[in-house]
């Protein structure tokens, strides 16, 4: 990037050394405010998008499981030239295009169960109104200024790049023809924010994450920051600059503030104080930079806490490569709920692969572990428990009698997968703690093969014993609905419905989970399958 320093202003920047950058010095809240990135309303979702709003949800539902208060943000970004292109190329203003796309998203989150507190769109006034304030108080402090920006902007991810990351004239993102720009812009100060970020990255490791993605922009950051260009000229779908409208704002500067304006930034200083630093961000790795080096430059400029955590996913690749719009791979969330339902959509996108790292996306593999560990392993459990209950104890849940060895290990099994469980959420591993859960779910599979409770049925001596069997397996049942609500709320909810009970409670796992309702003489309903068997063959 070359910038013209002879457009510089003469004032010196102020940065606000009173800040603290320290976690510790946040403000205590009661809020665990968590926040997906704001999708691009250029096109619709495919299942990429829908994996970082679907791992939030998990992570969202457990925190309120455990009784937690919590606020979860998603949202459109509206503006920038990728989405005037869009517009522009079906024949209408991008405000038509805006309109007619964001109702496509709501509509997938619905479907997926997506229970986000509020979502956001970034052509609302309630958004605009305090991007504007704040970027004017950024350039009256001395943290903007003019200059002319000469350099490589990929349109696609709406970014600027150093010459040096351009390959072949490609953006190594998405592997297509980078634009050069030459235009007057404004500029933020970022390079004078380096050394405190810095001092972020290394007095706070947990600031982002994963530690590969740490590592990454520690070194970014140290290699030098240069100042950010932060309006355009050459077209006008987009926030005006307050103090020269004929610029309209980066994209990214103001997508970034939905974070703080959804939660009263200029509008509500009691909510933003109740709400605000987000407790987790959670991002794509193609969104690290803007994450994790402008957005917490800006909130040091602005003088607001920073977040807590910022955790970049990896992508869900198609022949090695990032699923994208762009490149034509992305499938469509629709297609797999159809066959799959909301629970299996979930479970697959939590369950499978490790959460940070990139991972491939199949139909074969989706369809073999639904049918194994849904179809088989739990909704065979359910099924034949409830069965034998309704055959044998007129569907009554029986009162067990006395324990034996092989009760008690099953009840400490249930309680290691709600202490598993909370301890792997809470270091973001959906996988492990569905994991967790599963074992449990395979245990109560073995507690039955080892009891052969259809063996106990034939003689007439063993009757209180096979009560106290179909009770612990109920009762197994019972707290495997509670594990399971974050992954797969709808599954929950009708898993409860047959064995006869209400809602999951909010309050911590080791409650739930170990003193719940007594379900002696609560009636049972062999209900449909919860999870029907799905065929390998995919759709055409
Ligand atoms: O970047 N694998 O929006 P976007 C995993 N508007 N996750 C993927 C993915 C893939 N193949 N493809 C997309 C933007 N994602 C900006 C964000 S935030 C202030 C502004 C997910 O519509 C992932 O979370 O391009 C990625 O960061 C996000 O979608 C990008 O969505």
């Amino acid at each position: 990037m070359d910038i013209d320093i002879t457009s510089y202003p003469d004032k010196d920047v102020s940065i606000d050394a009173d800040i603290d950058i320290s976690a510790e010095s946040a403000p205590k809240k009661d809020i665990f405010y968590v926040t997906t990135p704001i999708y691009y309303v250029n096109d619709v979702p495919h299942i990429g998008h829908a994996y970082t709003t679907v791992n939030a949800d998990f992570i969202v539902r457990y925190h309120r499981l455990a009784g937690e208060q919590v606020f979860f943000l998603t949202g459109t970004d509206e503006h920038g030239q990728k989405i005037a292109q869009a517009a522009e190329a079906n024949g209408v203003s991008p405000q038509e295009w805006a309109d007619r796309i964001h109702p496509r998203w709501r509509e997938v989150w619905e479907r997926l169960e997506i229970s986000y507190d509020d979502f956001i769109r970034t052509t609302e006034d309630r958004h605009i109104k305090p991007v504007q304030e704040l970027v004017q108080r950024l350039y009256d402090q001395g943290d903007i200024y003019l200059a002319t920006y000469t350099g490589p902007y990929c349109v696609a991810c709406e970014a600027f790049y150093q010459p040096s990351e351009i390959v072949g004239g490609l953006c190594p993102i998405h592997e297509r023809p980078v634009e050069w720009i030459e235009e007057e812009n404004y500029f933020f100060r970022l390079s004078a924010y380096a050394d405190r970020l810095i001092e972020l990255y290394e007095s706070r490791p947990d600031f982002v994450q994963p530690d590969i993605r740490r590592n990454e922009v520690l070194s970014f950051v140290r290699s030098g920051l240069q100042d950010l260009s932060i309006s355009r000229t050459s077209f006008s779908w987009g926030v005006s600059i307050p103090w020269d409208p004929r610029h309209v704002m980066y994209v990214w500067l103001d997508a970034l503030q939905n974070y703080t304006t959804a939660v009263g930034q200029g509008t509500d200083p009691d909510r933003f104080a109740r709400t605000w630093p987000a407790d987790l961000h959670l991002i794509g790795k193609d969104i690290l930079r803007q994450h994790a080096i402008i957005w917490p430059a800006i909130l040091m400029a602005a003088g607001f806490d920073l977040p807590r955590k910022v955790f970049a996913h990896g992508f869900l690749t198609v022949g090695g490569k990032k699923m994208s719009k762009t490149s034509l791979t992305g499938i469509s969330p629709h297609l797999l709920l159809d066959t799959f339902g909301s629970d299996g959509y979930r479970y697959h996108f939590l369950r499978e692969g490790t959460f940070g790292q990139d991972g491939p996306f199949s139909w074969e593999s989706m369809t073999a572990r639904y049918n194994a560990d849904l179809a088989n392993d739990l909704g065979n459990l359910v099924s034949r428990s409830l069965a034998m209950t309704t055959k044998n104890f007129d569907a009554v849940v029986p009162a067990p009698g006395e324990s034996t060895p092989l009760e008690d290990a099953l009840l400490a099994a249930g309680v290691l997968a709600a202490e598993q469980m909370d301890e792997r959420v809470r270091k973001l591993d959906p996988a492990g703690a569905l994991g967790a859960v599963f074992e449990f779910v395979r245990a109560v599979n073995h507690y039955i093969d080892d009891t052969a409770p259809w063996k106990l049925a034939k003689d007439p001596a063993q009757r209180e014993r096979l009560g106290t069997v179909l009770h612990t397996v109920c009762e197994a049942i019972r707290q495997i609905s509670i594990l399971i609500s974050p992954a797969m709320p709808s599954a929950s909810r009708r898993i409860r419905e047959q064995l006869g009970i209400g809602p999951v409670d909010s309050r911590p796992l080791s409650e739930s989970v170990i003193s719940g309702t007594s379900l002696v003489g609560v009636k049972v309903t062999k209900g449909d399958s919860i999870f029907p068997r799905v065929e390998v063959e995919k759709p055409a």
